[in-house]
């Protein structure tokens, strides 16, 4: 079996009757590495997630020993540093999937579900006990196993599904993991009760005791996890209640059981005119949830996409995360790439969430949560690269300061038999992909320049008649949207000094100067270069970039299947490259007719 940075560790075996739970699997992974005598595993309950080491003593709580002790492995093999304690910033640390019971995974681009297929839960265990040894190696511990647009029979998860629900979860639990469920707010009505009204006594009774069933099968589930009047999904706005009362509902039936409600905040209009220019997508999460704040049960936590749209390649902080001072938060990031190459382009995350990370407020944020970038496909990621994004994730959970160049390093170290030059070339182009990609596919903060639907490949045109909220607004003149108070007012949701600095595109950074202004072509960058030739240059040198890339990715003596993957990619990225640099400088030489000042070819 493939086994990604855990190549270099023995196979699990086949045989778990004595490895139930997190304790012994410590005692197990110690015993294949070193002699059963030289290291002492010593339980300390309180210690719960967290462990110290010192000398040949690791101690911890239940969960901690074995995070202690994949510390130690990952030092061992891995050259990590060895804390000599250490605690996770987050409780919750989650992926989540977004896996349909038909086998088919949204916005998946690792193969079909490693859970379902035609209808039904079918998996191969030892790949699920795989799984959940990568998770636990990198500090991950829950699990949400189907998407958040919970099509039938989904549903059925938290009613006719529960004993298999249950096998699932004894698979995980040895390392730690906890499973948690997306359900549909209107699940009420699929088992027979006229509404899903969360203020109506019977719905909540209903609510109760699916809970005590639930927990019944699955006693340490983690919770439930819901979208709701969102895209098309149901939720309280249909009975005129709020978010508050939707969540709550669900909270409080949960909360005897310790369970978590984890309730999404991607609510926005989808059915927006484009010629409407008064109404900003970005505002609307803030304008949601940002009333509520502190009506929310204490085992609520609203989870928050990194940015006010969704997941593009640049997006400021949503401002919804630093305003909620009374609720408990979850930051939600994407793994599966999918308006970032859709792990076919390389594009490595750490350095993204290191900026994140930095301008979060940690008081009220208790869970962090990644989109799963998981599949069926021999390697669990499509791209073998893309696996360093999960590894950076989980350490990152843990530890919102750790250094990404620090994740990427360990990975290739644990991954790849390379000399120091080689792991520090590949090193070199994970860390700088990020801003290949944005050079060619999408640069100063403009997004939507993608096709619909698909999210892959240039289409500068494609989102911006549409019904999404999506727009650029490029003209003859001028690109990009004033979100100062003179445009859509979007600005006033930061605290004043954030909203100070993107104010003013003098002050306002120019990786998002188009996403706060609308700036004609002939506005003077920091650096004194015109917008409408930046934008040329920077396609021109992604693309230049991404050639590069293939080149010397290719060169390095990676082992196969990986060098076959990678190749394949590489060259890929290099067509897609080139495609991102002829459409969109074509789409904005046709537009403004300013030609390029070093009178490169772009297409008339
Ligand atoms: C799960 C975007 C994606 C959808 C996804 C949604 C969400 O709109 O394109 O596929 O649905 O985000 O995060 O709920």
């Amino acid at each position: 079996m493939y086994r990604n940075w855990l190549r270099k560790f023995p196979d699990l075996p086949a045989d778990f009757s004595a490895l139930e739970k997190p304790s012994d699997l410590a005692a197990w992974e110690l015993s294949q590495w070193l002699p059963a005598h030289s290291f002492t595993l010593v339980k300390e309950p309180d210690l719960g997630d967290g462990f110290r080491i010192s000398g040949s003593t690791v101690t911890g709580g239940e969960t901690g020993l074995l995070y202690g002790v994949w510390a130690l492995l990952r030092h061992m093999q891995g050259g990590a540093p060895l804390p000599a304690e250490s605690s996770p910033r987050y409780p919750l640390r989650m992926i989540n999937c977004w896996d349909n019971m038909d086998g088919s995974v949204e916005r998946g681009y690792a193969g079909r579900s490693l859970f379902f297929e035609g209808g039904e839960f079918a998996y191969d265990p030892a790949r699920i006990r795989h799984l959940a040894r990568m998770m636990a190696s990198v500090g991950l511990n829950v699990i949400c196993i189907n998407n958040v647009n919970v099509h039938e029979p989904a549903q059925g998860l938290i009613a006719e599904r529960l004993p298999e629900l249950s096998a699932l979860a004894d698979l995980f639990r040895p390392f730690g993991v906890r499973l948690m469920v997306s359900v549909d707010f209107s699940m009420p009505l699929r088992e027979g009760l006229p509404t899903a009204d969360p203020l109506d006594p019977d719905v909540q009774a209903w609510w109760r005791r699916t809970a005590e069933k639930v927990y019944d099968e699955v006693p340490d589930l983690a919770g439930f996890l819901v979208k709701a009047d969102s895209e098309g999904r149901p939720g309280p706005f249909t009975y005129g209640r709020s978010h508050a009362d939707g969540a709550n509902l669900l909270a409080r039936a949960l909360k005897p059981f310790g369970g978590t409600l984890v309730w999404r905040c991607f609510v926005y209009n989808c059915r927006q005119d484009w010629r409407d220019t008064a109404t900003d997508r970005g505002k609307a999460a803030f304008e949601t949830y940002q009333p509520l704040d502190g009506l929310f049960e204490d085992n609520v936590i609203l989870q928050v996409k990194n940015g006010p749209f969704d997941f593009q390649i640049r997006e400021p902080l949503s401002p919804l995360l630093l305003s909620m001072k009374k609720t408990s938060l979850a930051l939600e990031v994407q793994l599966a790439q999918e308006y970032t190459g859709q792990q076919i382009d390389l594009y490595t995350m750490a350095p993204l969430w290191r900026e994140i990370f930095e301008d979060l407020p940690q008081e009220n944020l208790s869970a962090a949560a990644a989109v799963s970038n998981l599949g069926r496909d021999e390697n669990y990621f499509g791209h073998p690269l893309a696996a360093a994004n999960f590894f950076g994730f989980g350490l990152m959970s843990w530890n919102p300061d750790f250094s990404p160049a620090e994740s990427v390093a360990q990975w290739i170290r644990l991954t790849y038999d390379f000399s120091a030059e080689q792991a520090d070339n590949l090193k070199r182009w994970m860390l700088s992909s990020r801003e290949i990609y944005e050079l060619y596919a999408g640069q100063l903060g403009l997004c939507w320049m993608i096709t619909p639907h698909t999210h892959y490949g240039p289409n500068p045109s494609g989102y911006e008649y549409d019904l999404w909220g999506t727009y650029h607004r490029a003209s003859r003149d001028a690109v990009g949207i004033d979100r100062t108070e003179k445009g859509t007012g979007y600005i006033s949701q930061y605290p004043p000094e954030l909203a100070d600095r993107y104010r003013d595109p003098e002050t306002c950074p120019d990786n998002l100067l188009l996403f706060f202004h609308r700036l004609p072509y002939s506005f003077a960058l920091k650096d004194g270069c015109p917008l409408i030739q930046r934008l040329y240059d920077d396609h021109f040198e992604g693309a230049e970039l991404a050639a590069r890339m293939e080149r010397e990715l290719t060169a390095l003596p990676f082992p196969e299947p990986d060098a076959g993957e990678i190749a394949r990619r590489a060259a890929k990225q290099r067509e897609n490259a080139q495609n991102w640099r002829d459409v969109i400088n074509t789409f904005f030489h046709r537009l403004s007719g300013v030609p390029d000042a070093r009178g490169r070819k772009i297409y008339d």
